[in-house]
């Protein structure tokens, strides 16, 4: 009981960044990336760069010969913890998109790595600067032991005439720990 004051005492709190290079200023390490096109990029000019924050961030890039109807994800999995709920957001900006689109998702897996549930971002489909992308407040069904933090580029038709570019820098998976158990506060 007296550990359960003190933890009451304390809520909310809201964990820190679960993922490691969150922002490619580390280049690929701890990412995995799908499909074609994926790079780390330091691309700047005096309007714009390829990066949110830092230097450098995550580029797809949609050749003229490109496959249509293709799937691109670079994706990062990490432990969760049961009785938390979890907000994941990432910076996304597009250039030249053509018809493609892109957004963030996150999976949640149990042991076996099956798919247990899945949340999407609202969907990107037109060109715009960098702007923030959330998966908020979702809480962890029962038996999940991971998740998949994933930026997600699905394009339909190959481009004709101008290759395109979908970028991605400083995502974030945060856990929020106070709504699970609403009488854990009073014991
Ligand atoms: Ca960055």
């Amino acid at each position: 009981m007296l550990i359960a004051g003190i933890l009451a005492l304390t809520l909310p709190f809201v964990l820190g960044n679960y993922l490691q290079n969150p922002g490619f200023e580390g280049g690929m390490s701890a990412w995995n990336a799908f499909g074609k096109g994926w790079r780390v990029s330091d691309w700047k000019n005096d309007t714009s760069s390829d990066a949110f924050s830092g230097s450098h961030g995550m580029v797809d890039e949609i050749g003229l010969s490109d496959t249509n109807e293709e799937w691109r994800a670079i994706s990062q999995t990490v432990r969760i913890q049961a009785g938390l709920t979890y907000t994941a957001k990432t910076r996304i900006r597009t250039v030249q998109m053509g018809l493609s689109e892109c957004y963030l998702e996150v999976e949640f897996l149990g042991a076996q790595t099956n798919v247990l549930k899945q949340f999407q971002s609202k969907h990107v489909n037109s060109d715009q600067p960098f702007a923030l992308a959330v998966v908020s407040g979702e809480e962890v069904p029962r038996n999940a032991v991971s998740a998949v933090i994933r930026g997600v580029v699905h394009l339909f038709l190959a481009p004709r005439d101008a290759v395109g570019f979908h970028v991605f820098d400083d995502f974030e998976f945060d856990a929020v720990g106070n709504t699970m158990n609403p009488g854990f506060a009073q014991p």
